[in-house]
């Protein structure tokens, strides 16, 4: 019975070899077969969409921009329904023709098709990234709340999660030594010395909590320390944001805020008389929590 076991398992260990060669031949010609580009679905603001595009600007992925503009509501047309029921940029469209939504998917995706992909080969590394970038997510669902806040004129409110947010900042940052990394290395990325798929993730979504602060609060998230503790672990992940917004796949992939069409709603909302808003929030907070279309002020 033993010598049975042993000789399934060299048996499922051989299938598991051809299987493993025949995928990266598959991936080798599948690169180099075509330089057919996939197709790529954006809102020039979305910063789910802006972690897809930088990464394609990274792999070098060839790929064909469509702009699907949410201030019209295009995502709810009969055509692009079709590509995404769930009405959400970004997707990407295959070679094959396949659809691939949700960015933090679509990273997975580039990573496992193109090289050298995103992450790291060392899967305790990987794994570690991936945790974050789940933490990270659960600091960006608190944004929106803090948005319901300011519907419901709640100032009290809006300055917790403000605060909760910090914090959490402040834990992710020490959590992966960025503080000590930092002081060795300015130039240092999220996790380790390469721009991947952790900064990918993070750099985006931080980007537009930053500009929704400081418009609303005026306040910058990561420099206007709001209890004073652990300034630290906020500056490194500062110098980070600093640092890796110059990233050239990144400066490619998000927008110039200066170089959007003043939106008329911005006046309405006139949170600090700082027109520069991001049109979409506006638009977005309009729609969602707004029905009126009242923006009360802070
Ligand atoms: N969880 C999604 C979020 C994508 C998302 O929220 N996209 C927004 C733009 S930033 C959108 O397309 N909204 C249009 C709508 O919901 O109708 C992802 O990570 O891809």
């Amino acid at each position: 019975i033993k010598l049975k076991k042993k000789i399934l398992h060299l048996i499922r260990l051989q299938q598991q070899l051809l299987e493993l060669i025949e995928f990266q031949i598959l991936k080798k010609m599948d690169i180099t077969a075509t330089n057919e580009p996939v197709r790529f679905y954006c809102f020039v603001t979305c910063p789910y969409a802006i972690r897809v595009r930088t990464a394609l600007e990274l792999l070098q992925v060839p790929y064909e921009y469509n702009e699907i503009d949410l201030l019209v509501n295009q995502q709810l047309t009969p055509e692009f329904l079709k590509i995404n029921p769930l009405h959400q940029v970004p997707v990407i469209i295959n070679k094959q023709g396949q659809t691939i939504s949700e960015s933090l998917v679509c990273l997975e995706y580039l990573n496992d098709k193109y090289q050298p992909g995103l992450l790291p080969q060392d899967s305790f590394q990987r794994a570690q990234i991936r945790k974050w970038i789940t933490y990270y997510s659960s600091i960006d669902a608190k944004k929106w709340r803090i948005l319901g806040a300011i519907r419901n004129k709640n100032k009290e409110e809006a300055y917790r999660i403000l605060n909760e947010i910090q914090q959490n900042l402040k834990f992710l940052s020490s959590q992966i030594d960025l503080p000590i990394r930092v002081e060795q290395n300015s130039k240092t990325f999220l996790f380790g010395s390469t721009f991947g798929m952790g900064d990918i993730a993070i750099l985006p979504v931080l980007d537009q909590m930053i500009i929704l602060f400081e418009t609303a609060f005026g306040k910058h998230i990561l420099k206007d320390n709001l209890n004073g503790k652990d300034v630290d672990a906020l500056k490194a992940l500062y110098i980070w944001f600093e640092n890796t917004k110059q990233q050239p796949a990144y400066q490619k992939s998000t927008y110039k805020l200066q170089s959007l069409p003043q939106n008329p709603l911005i006046d309405e909302l006139n949170l600090r008389n700082n027109w520069q808003f991001d049109k979409y929030y506006i638009n977005f907070a309009q729609r969602k929590f707004f029905p009126s279309g009242q923006i009360p002020k802070l």
